[in-house]
């Protein structure tokens, strides 16, 4: 199950409104910004960045669907690959590495529309 390392009233919100919205199940992880848990080194092991939220895999992409949604494509799939893509660079499990996050963004990059962005900014491989 999908479980978001949230704090009330930060970034994590726009996750969390959106699994609310797609009805996946998920689980609450409370980080305790005020206790600074987003800087001890088992929550920068999940995002090495420290930040708050994050969104662990494992059962994206199972709520039916090939897409963020579900059966259509969205402005919430491109917005998914991009955040995605700035992962490519972690040494420990980049959004690709993730066992349905892996083969979604490959369904993602494969799209024409995809593919042309990416090729008008010049951007190389790897993608995401
Ligand atoms: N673009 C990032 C922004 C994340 C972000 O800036 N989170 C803030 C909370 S809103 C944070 O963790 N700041 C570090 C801190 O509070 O020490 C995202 O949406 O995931």
């Amino acid at each position: 199950m999908m479980q978001l390392h949230y704090y009330p009233g930060t970034a994590s919100m726009t996750p969390h409104i959106l699994l609310q919205e797609i009805g996946a199940p998920f689980e609450l992880v409370l980080v305790d910004r005020l206790a600074n848990a987003h800087k001890t080194p088992a929550y920068l092991k999940l995002n090495p960045n420290g930040l708050i939220p994050v969104l662990t895999d494992g059962e994206l992409a199972r709520h039916g669907g090939p897409w963020l949604l579900g059966e259509d494509y969205s402005a919430l799939d491109p917005f998914a690959m991009m955040l995605c893509r700035w992962t490519r660079g972690f040494t420990s499990a980049p959004a690709r590495s993730r066992p349905h996050l892996g083969p979604y963004l490959q369904r993602v990059l494969a799209r024409p529309a995809v593919q042309r962005a990416l090729a008008t900014e010049q951007l190389a491989p790897p993608w995401v």
